[in-house]
């Protein structure tokens, strides 16, 4: 039995209860997993708190007769299994969570009455989850796909959650199309595939009908969608939000979560590896990473601007497909957020964790962009049906950690019934619980508001490329390649001729030599239209630094990962000296063997691997390396696994670094040297090539 009873008295005895049953959650911290009763152990009782006798056999009438209905506990065990599933969300069903705070470092009370950015120092928890849109619950991570990017913030004055995702811009202008969105996105529903793909007919055959997605279209063709880990991306709020001062006094702002440890992404050919040899690599590197110590930091920034600003500013900002250049308006950084707590539990929090844009505080404040207008009522509404009634903020994780008073009282699984007579309000009762307290309350901003009702698209939405061309401009040489060869492999995918040609046809209205590229790519004769500027005017946009991944890497290989392959007989002080020079960096360095059981070096020590090699291709790797003797790299040249580990090093311009010996499994391999292969020999050379790590990836050894 180990859940807290909330409204139990902590008699000494429940309390010992609570004791062991939090040691046994955590197997291998404690909890023990052959613990008997007799040895103080905790004793297995069924939900009711029964003792159990036997928990292998059901009760039959005779040794091979049949089940008894009287066997309660084999009843009770098969009745709440039957119902351990909630419905997984409609979208980002796939997510992981974790547990951090976040701290005010720049105050802002001029802007916001909200009581956590009043002062510089302030911390309040937080519960943050991260997740893909378009795959359910059992997907692979590294699907291309946005991140959504949900923070939940435990204050003083309530929950405030920001759900937001990786990428400042959103495929749809009015939340009456995200369904459309949504159901192309999905598996097809005759024929329930692609899962996690957008590479098929139904979503290029929306989207190349929805002028409006080609600014998000190039960013989720962009590397942006195949991030290297939660902890190496951005997130953002997307609409303009409002903050609200003390005076009543309303600002427009645009949030944004800076990862400390800079930018990173996979390419495309690693993702879809990667999701065959670690479906979980997004979660499994969050949870490392937290349970190291590695604590993954972002810094909150804030675009703040005012009605003048908005009004002269090409774009409407109330469009969340258009973003606002930071070059036009810079990101005032004004806080910090730490994750340093795994989950205790993936279904009690991650699971059931509720996110709802509505969920604001007193100095935070809505816009009238017409998707965030819907996303407030969708949210609230969605919880009911997964979480299975109106009171899922009773559960621990949704629950708000600053005192809550109010009238709303039983419904399903009800945990905070008030006590005493008065449930309503106002009534004349000497207790007669809480009030309405005008001066702290929630003031919604006094937003005059006139016009027809109409269903109408306004004229200030109508530039659909103006943006999509700048973040194109915006990007390295490198960059623009993937996301022409995304665009070639997506549409690649998508059987129909016509639905092929309608996409492509957009292009030239974004880049002239892009719609080249991909139209090559797909083997058409000739562009179909050129861009007409009288037809289509599109604006040309200064290139902008901050939209690139590659041009806001990090600088260092910190909390980067180097896979070293070792075979028997290697020199101790060479892989002694590689593992220090990670960590002194801040990496990770984890060793790769042909067998798990490790190796034995020269001086006779055995080394135990953390993978077989076959378990550990390098795209599970920032940077890898190969210690081997002769006769190891002659074994390792004779296994595909090991000649595939270099193979694909290479092609993913990695940093190689490399023992003389191991000269036959490159030979092996048909892979040429290169200055991105490095000599590791001696201290000098290990503490250079490590250095070079940061750099991630040795370009030079791709093609143009
Ligand atoms: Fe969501 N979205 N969304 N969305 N969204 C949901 O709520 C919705 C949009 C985002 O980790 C759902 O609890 C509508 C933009 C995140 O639990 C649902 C529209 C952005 C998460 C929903 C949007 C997001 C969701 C499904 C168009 C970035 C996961 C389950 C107007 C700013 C939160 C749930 C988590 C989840 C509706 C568009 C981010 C159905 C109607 C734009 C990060 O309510």
């Amino acid at each position: 039995m180990t859940h807290d009873m909330p409204r139990r008295p902590a008699t000494a005895d429940t309390q010992s209860n609570r004791d062991v049953a939090s040691r046994d959650r955590n197997p291998g911290q404690g909890g023990e997993t052959h613990q008997h009763p007799d040895d103080g152990g905790p004793r297995l009782t069924t939900a009711q708190g029964v003792p159990v006798a036997d928990n292998q056999n059901t009760l039959t009438a005779g040794p091979r007769g049949p089940a008894l209905l009287e066997d309660f506990h084999f009843r009770e065990k098969i009745f709440h299994f039957d119902h351990e599933r909630i419905p997984e969300r409609v979208v980002h069903a796939r997510g992981y969570g974790a547990h951090g705070y976040f701290e005010t470092t720049d105050a802002i009370p001029d802007l916001t009455a909200a009581h956590l950015f009043g002062a510089v120092g302030r911390r309040v928890p937080v519960f943050t989850r991260f997740s893909t849109v378009a795959g359910s619950k059992g997907s692979p991570d590294l699907a291309r796909d946005v991140r959504g990017f949900a923070v939940k913030f435990y204050t003083e004055e309530g929950n405030w959650d920001l759900v937001g995702n990786n990428i400042p811009v959103f495929f749809v202008q009015d939340a009456m199309k995200f369904p459309d969105l949504i159901h192309a996105a999905k598996p097809e529903p005759d024929r329930g595939f692609p899962q996690a793909q957008t590479a098929h007919d139904n979503f290029w055959d929306f989207i190349s009908l929805m002028p409006e997605a080609m600014h998000m279209i190039m960013w989720t063709m962009s590397d942006r969608a195949i991030p290297r880990s939660f902890r190496f991306m951005e997130g953002f709020g997307v609409h303009t939000f409002r903050m609200i001062n003390a005076d009543g006094n309303s600002s427009y702002v645009k949030f944004h979560w800076k990862p400390k440890a800079g930018l990173q992404s996979v390419l495309w050919d690693e993702a879809v590896k990667i999701n065959g040899a670690d479906p979980d690599f997004h979660r499994r590197d969050l949870w490392d990473a937290i349970g190291s110590g590695d604590f993954p930091e972002w810094d909150l920034g804030v675009q703040v601007f005012d009605d003048a600003f908005a009004d002269a500013f090409g774009f409407d900002v109330l469009d969340s497909t258009k973003l606002i250049p930071e070059e036009d308006c810079p990101v005032r950084i004004i806080g910090r957020m730490v994750l340093d707590r795994r989950v205790d539990n993936m279904f009690a929090e991650t699971e059931q964790v509720a996110f709802c844009t509505q969920n604001v505080v007193p100095g935070i404040g809505f816009t009238n962009d017409p998707l965030l207008q819907g996303r407030n009522f969708s949210y609230l509404d969605t919880q009911i049906k997964r979480l299975g009634g109106p009171n899922f903020t009773h559960i621990p994780i949704n629950a708000p950690r600053c005192p809550m008073h109010h009238f709303q009282q039983d419904g399903h699984m009800a945990m905070h019934n008030p006590k005493g007579r008065a449930n309503y309000e106002p009534n004349g009762w000497a207790q007669g619980g809480p009030r309405a307290d005008p001066k702290a309350g929630y003031r919604h901003f006094a937003q005059p508001v006139e016009g027809e009702s109409r269903k109408l698209r306004p004229e200030s939405f109508a530039d659909h490329y103006s943006q999509a061309r700048q973040f194109y401009v915006s990007q390295t040489k490198i960059e623009q390649g993937h996301i022409a060869d995304a665009l070639i492999f997506e549409l690649s995918k998508v059987e129909t001729l016509a639905i092929r040609e309608r996409m492509v046809a957009h292009l030239p209205h974004i880049d002239a030599d892009l719609a080249r590229t991909v139209g090559d790519g797909l083997g058409f004769d000739a562009v179909s239209t050129p861009h007409d500027p009288a037809v289509t005017p599109v604006m040309d946009l200064p290139s902008s630094a901050a939209l690139s991944i590659l041009r806001n890497g990090p600088d260092s290989f910190a909390g980067r990962k180097m896979g070293i392959v070792v075979t028997d007989g290697i020199d101790d002080a060479l892989l002694e000296g590689l593992r220090k020079a990670v960590m002194a960096a801040g990496g990770v360095a984890e060793v790769v063997a042909p067998k798990v059981g490790g190796i034995v070096t020269a001086g006779g020590a055995r080394v135990a691997a953390d993978h077989k090699i076959d378990g550990a291709p390098s795209v599970l790797f920032d940077a890898v390396a190969i210690l081997a003797t002769k006769d190891g790299a002659k074994a390792l040249a004779a296994l595909h696994p090991a000649r595939g580990f270099v193979a694909d090093a290479v092609a993913h311009a990695k940093f190689i670094g490399l023992t003389a010996d191991a000269a036959p499994l490159l030979d092996a391999a048909g892979v040429p040297r290169d200055d991105g292969m490095m000599d590791l020999d001696a201290s000098k050379t290990i503490e250079s090539f490590v250095a070079a790590c940061a750099a991630l990836r040795f370009w030079a050894r791709l093609p143009a």
